[in-house]
């Protein structure tokens, strides 16, 4: 498992294709600039950044639905580089670090993560499940689909089957759930993924809520765990530039929390903070929601509070 010694990795991809609301690509240039790879550094580091990946390469002409499915080709592609990149980088002993974008990206950072070990879970904080199908999503954003493709559940578009190893039902738990589509309960329940709505959050306060999810994923601490953290998780008085917001979300405490529970188990091997959209929102509310995105990540990484 990594240590404050081993080298850090950092990335960010400015894409967003996976929803419709441009911004949420500039994210990332936002959270650097505000410092976080010295403040990273600073907590004992070796961050390596790569640079911002535009992944120019790949063009955003060209590329009709499928379906009701946007920017199929440039997503898909997109995650796929983004998929080797993190796994090259994981198979050097180092953590990366995935600043987004939006969320689609998790395809390619957890198959990036699986391919060099096979047996991590993911912890998947979200106000969504992410979960719909090409079957069942109402808006044809692929950033609402991005759980389904990993794992394997939908094989109707050819163009995300390079998505693998694939992740298992019982390898995911969800915690800040509160925006779930009718399809998607349908697909959480027929699959047995356990998910920790806000609902379990203020039934049994966030430390427990993570000690069941931990117990459900990894319950003797050994696995490897990748943490997908979606900044809409947040309430949108705690995080308010972001595409989805949804009211009833973690407090900053709790969000905090369930980083450093995190980072306490000694396992953490990658790492995505997504969804900071700078371009919604007044200069105020981004500062404070980057500012935000900052510490998540700088909890997850080994802060302590004392
Ligand atoms: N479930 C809706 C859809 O499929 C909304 C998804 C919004 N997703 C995110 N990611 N912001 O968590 O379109
Ligand atoms: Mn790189
Ligand atoms: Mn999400
Ligand atoms: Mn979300």
């Amino acid at each position: 498992m990594l240590t404050r010694e081993d080298r850090g990795w950092m990335s960010s991809t400015s894409r967003s294709g996976g929803q419709p609301r441009p911004g949420v690509d500039k994210g990332p240039i936002h959270l650097v600039e505000a410092g976080l790879p010295d403040q990273l550094r600073q907590l004992g580091w070796d961050v390596t950044f790569d640079g911002h990946h535009q992944f120019e390469e790949i063009s955003t002409q060209d590329d009709p639905p499928i379906g009701i499915l946007k920017n199929p080709r440039q997503v898909s592609k997109v995650c796929e580089a983004v998929a080797q990149t993190v796994a090259g980088h994981a198979k050097k002993g180092q953590l990366p670090l995935t600043l987004g974008g939006d969320h689609s990206l998790a395809m390619g950072t957890i198959s990036g993560t699986l391919s060099q070990y096979p047996d991590a879970c993911v912890i998947w904080i979200d106000a969504h499940a992410d979960i719909n199908t090409a079957a069942t999503t109402d808006t044809g954003n692929i950033h609402g689909m991005p759980v389904s493709f990993l794992l394997g559940l939908d094989e109707s578009i050819p163009e995300f089957s390079w998505v693998k190893p694939r992740l298992t039902p019982q390898r995911i738990v969800y915690i800040g759930l509160r925006d779930v589509d009718a399809g998607e309960k349908k697909i959480l329940r027929e699959n047995g993924i356990k998910a920790f709505s806000m609902h379990e959050v203020d039934r049994y306060g966030i430390g427990k809520v993570v000690e069941m999810a931990l117990d459900h994923v990894n319950p003797k601490r050994d696995l490897p765990i990748h943490l997908s953290f979606d900044v809409d998780a947040l309430d949108p008085s705690v995080a308010p530039s972001t595409g989805t917001p949804v009211r009833g979300g973690l407090t900053f405490r709790e969000g905090h929390y369930i980083c450093e529970a995190i980072y306490e188990t000694g396992c953490l091997v990658a790492l995505d903070l997504m969804e900071v959209n700078p371009s919604l929102s007044d200069a105020d509310a981004v500062k404070q929601t980057v500012a935000v995105g900052c510490s998540l990540v700088r909890s997850a990484l080994g802060e302590t509070l004392l």
